[in-house]
């Protein structure tokens, strides 16, 4: 009987394990979905910073892996702002530009003002390979717009990750109404079929958190070499819970939150043994009454002042803290 239960168990093990494709749609959904974040924000830009975005635009990336040599998709869910998952402000009656970039200047690496970080920025470095103005579009309502196709080649080519990095910038270019939106970056333009080796990242995320006060949202910064410490600074968190640094040497480290219209700073401490590997930040929500409708701004930098990018798939997985105690215990075998 007892032998029964271990060959029926080890089935079950298999079977569960061969439900796990490998092109899954992590790292191809943005934002991702260990991120638990409902929505990326762009507001039109008359709208207010103190309704949580900072600049009125949004700079996402994604890398195509170079032996990926089919033709693909960057999809919008919901472009439009109107209708379902949008913020109203008065009317409706913004508009937002999608635009996607490949070729020479995009690659953050290479072109630092090609994250977007400084109001001076130029958004428009590369080719731009295809853009599209939404309003209200019952069409695209809760709906997907598919941008492409697009070849893997139309990217700029970084050695460092073996990709080709394509570009895709939102902006608000009119009105004052905050458009809802999330990616998918996808083989066919009618389902959502991932990219094995895929990835999306940003430098400065924009995000809506959920309207639930049991719900955990993370970003999964990926801490390079030569990192020794990282500042995390978070805008117009309207005191929303806690924000918690949680890695496998940090079982939950607090930092500042920002209040109304206010960006606030920590400097966060990194261990040797923390490189090459994602951070969690945790985003809990406040428990004492719900914070409706928050949108917050999240960006970090290393020690030198460079950016660091969120992958919407953490590298290397989750990070799970795991206690001195445990580790020791581990040792002893
Ligand atoms: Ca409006
Ligand atoms: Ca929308
Ligand atoms: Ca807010």
């Amino acid at each position: 009987m007892k032998l029964k239960n271990t060959i029926l168990r080890i089935l079950l093990l298999i079977t569960i394990s061969g439900f796990l494709p490998h092109g899954e749609a992590r790292g191809q959904a943005v934002p991702g979905k260990d991120e638990n974040i409902p929505f990326l924000v762009t507001f039109g830009k008359e709208g207010q910073t103190s309704w949580g975005d900072a600049n009125f635009y949004s700079i996402f990336f994604f890398t195509i892996p170079k032996d990926f040599n089919r033709q693909f998709y960057i999809k919008v869910f919901d472009p439009d702002v109107g209708g379902e998952n949008d913020e109203i402000q008065g009317v409706f009656d913004s508009k937002t530009r999608f635009s996607v970039y490949g070729g020479k200047g995009i690659d953050p690496d290479k072109h630092i003002e090609s994250r977007g970080l400084k109001k001076t920025d130029n958004l428009r470095l590369g080719n731009l390979l295809a853009s599209k103005v939404f309003g209200i579009e019952p069409k695209y309502d809760n709906k997907y717009y598919a941008f492409g196709p697009f070849n893997p080649t139309e990217g700029e080519y970084n050695e460092k990750w073996k990709s080709y990095i394509f570009k895709i910038v939102c902006e608000g270019i009119s009105g004052d109404d905050g458009n809802m939106y999330r990616y998918f970056l996808s083989r066919d333009a009618n389902n959502d079929l991932a990219i094995e080796g895929a990835n999306g990242f940003t430098y400065s995320y924009t995000l809506r958190l959920w309207n639930d006060i049991k719900s955990v949202s993370h970003i999964y910064p990926y801490v390079d070499t030569g990192i020794v410490s990282i500042k995390l600074r978070n805008f117009d968190w309207d005191d929303d819970g806690s924000i918690l640094v949680v890695s496998t040497y940090k079982q939950g480290i607090p930092v500042p939150i920002s209040n109304e219209d206010d960006w606030k700073e920590a400097v966060i401490l990194i261990q040797p043994e923390e490189i090459g590997k994602s951070l969690d930040f945790q985003f809990h929500k406040k428990q004492d009454y719900l914070v409706r409708n928050n949108n917050v701004v999240v960006t970090i930098e290393n020690q030198r002042g460079d950016a660091l990018q969120f992958f919407s798939s953490p590298i290397g997985g989750v990070p799970v803290y795991q206690p001195a105690v445990m580790i020791r215990k581990v040792q002893k075998k």
